[in-house]
C-alpha cells in the first residue's frame, strides 16, 4: 500500500490545483474554506434595516391599484433584508410581509406548512379566517396561523386593512419539507363562531373535561391589544423595568405557558417616554414595529468578541408608530424612546428555535 507523506509545508499552487482536480467530482477541499463555514463568531449576512410605515403603505397602495389581493393570492410586499438580495427574507430564518386588503376583497384560502403571524397595523373589522374561526382585526391584535392551517382573509369594511406578516419561511426552506396547497375556492366554511378560541382557551378557564392535546401551537388564535395593553398598563405601575428591555412580555400558548408557536417568539414590550436601555445583544434575529411612541435604536454593525464600541461601526435607525425594522443575529443595539409619550414595541424572532436547540444566548452590557 502506497501511503502519502504529508510536506512539512504545502505549495499553494499544489493545493489550487488538487481543488480544480476533484471539482468535478463534487468535492471540495474543506482545509481551504474551514475559517469561512467556521467562524469564531456568526457570520451575519442581514444587516439592521428600518421601512417607513409612510412608504411601505404609498407603496402598497399602488399596488391595490396593478393587483387584486385574489389574482396576487396575497397582496404582500416583502420586506428583504438589504443584505439577503433575492432570498425574499428579512433575516437568516424570518419572512415579512407588508399585506394589504382593499374593501370587499378575498384572499383565497390556502395552507402550507410554514408558520404565520399577523400584527395589525391599519383598519378595523377586516379578518382572517382560521379553519374557518374568522379573527376580526383591529390595530395591535396579534393572530397566528399555525402551520398547515387552511386560512384566507377578507375585508367587510369600507376602508384598506394593512399588517404585518411574519414565517418562519426562511427556516422551513432551509429544513426542506415545505409544501402549500391552494383550498379551490376562494373560501374555507365558516367553522366556530368568532372568539370561540380565546373564550374557550383564553380566559384563564378551560371547557371541563375536554383534553387539550400536546399542541405545538396556542389554541388561542387572536391575542387583542385592549387585553394585551392593560396587561402592560398594569405592570408598568409596579415600575420593575428591565434596563435592556424595559417591560417585555412573550405570547404565550396558555395551556403551556409557553411560545405561542414553535418556530417564532412573540413579544410585546412597553418603555417609558424618555428610558434608555442598555447596550444588549442576543443570538436571535428579531423583527419589530412600533404600534405607540417613537425613538430610536442604535445598532452596532459587529458580530465581533466586543460590544462595538468603536467609532463609525454603529447606525441609528429613527422609528415611528407603525415603522418596521430589523436586528440581525448577535448585533448590539441599545434603545432610546422620545419624551413625551411611552413606546409599545410588537417583535418576533427565532429565539424559541435556538432555545429548542440549545444555541440561544445572549449578552448584557459590555460584559
Ligand atoms: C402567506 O400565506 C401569507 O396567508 C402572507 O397572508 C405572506 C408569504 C409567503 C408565503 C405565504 C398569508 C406569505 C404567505
Amino acid at each position: 500500500m502506497n501511503i502519502p507523506v504529508p510536506p512539512k509545508q504545502s505549495d499553494p499552487k499544489e493545493r489550487a490545483a488538487f481543488g480544480e482536480r476533484i471539482a468535478p467530482a463534487s468535492l471540495v477541499t474543506l482545509w481551504d474554506h474551514l475559517k469561512e463555514i467556521v467562524p469564531p463568531q456568526p457570520r451575519v449576512s442581514s444587516v439592521p434595516n428600518l421601512w417607513r410605515y409612510e412608504e411601505l403603505r404609498r407603496l402598497i397602495m399602488e399596488a391595490g391599484a396593478i393587483v387584486s389581493a385574489e389574482e396576487a393570492d396575497r397582496r404582500v410586499l416583502v420586506l428583504e433584508n438589504p443584505g439577503l438580495k433575492g432570498r425574499k427574507s428579512i433575516t437568516e430564518t424570518l419572512f415579512a410581509g407588508f399585506q394589504l386588503v382593499l374593501p370587499g376583497e378575498i384572499a383565497p384560502a390556502h395552507r402550507h406548512t410554514a408558520s404565520a403571524i399577523r400584527f395589525i397595523l391599519e383598519g378595523h373589522g377586516g379578518y382572517t379566517s382560521v379553519e374557518g374561526e374568522k379573527c376580526f382585526m383591529e390595530p395591535g391584535d396579534f393572530i397566528i396561523t399555525p402551520g398547515w392551517t387552511w386560512h384566507d382573509h377578507g375585508n367587510e369594511t369600507d376602508a384598506p386593512v394593512i399588517w404585518l406578516d411574519g414565517l418562519d419561511l426562511a427556516l422551513m426552506q432551509s429544513l426542506g419539507p415545505h409544501f402549500s396547497e391552494g383550498y379551490g375556492e376562494k373560501r374555507f366554511p365558516e367553522g366556530p363562531p368568532p372568539g370561540d378560541s380565546e373564550a374557550r382557551w383564553g380566559k384563564m378557564l378551560r371547557p371541563v373535561n375536554a383534553e387539550r392535546g400536546a399542541g405545538l401551537n396556542s389554541p388561542v388564535m387572536r391575542y387583542p391589544y385592549a387585553e394585551t395593553r392593560e396587561a402592560l398598563e398594569q405592570l408598568s405601575k409596579s415600575g420593575d423595568w428591565d434596563p435592556y428591555m424595559g417591560l417585555k412580555m412573550e405570547y404565550t400558548d396558555p395551556t403551556t405557558g409557553g411560545p405561542a408557536m414553535p418556530t417564532m417568539s412573540t413579544f410585546i414590550q412597553l418603555m417609558p417616554a424618555g428610558f434608555k436601555t442598555e447596550r444588549y445583544r442576543t443570538t436571535e434575529a428579531a423583527v419589530y414595529t412600533a404600534i405607540e411612541g417613537s425613538g430610536k435604536v442604535t445598532v452596532w454593525q459587529t458580530t465581533g468578541t466586543g460590544m462595538g464600541t468603536g467609532a463609525g461601526e454603529a447606525m441609528t435607525m429613527e422609528w415611528g408608530p407603525r415603522d418596521i425594522f430589523v436586528i440581525p443575529c448577535w448585533h448590539p443595539h441599545l434603545f432610546e424612546v422620545d419624551d413625551g409619550a411611552d413606546a409599545v414595541l410588537f417583535s418576533f424572532s427565532d429565539k424559541v428555535v435556538q432555545q429548542k436547540l440549545g444555541i440561544w444566548k445572549d449578552q448584557r452590557g459590555n460584559a
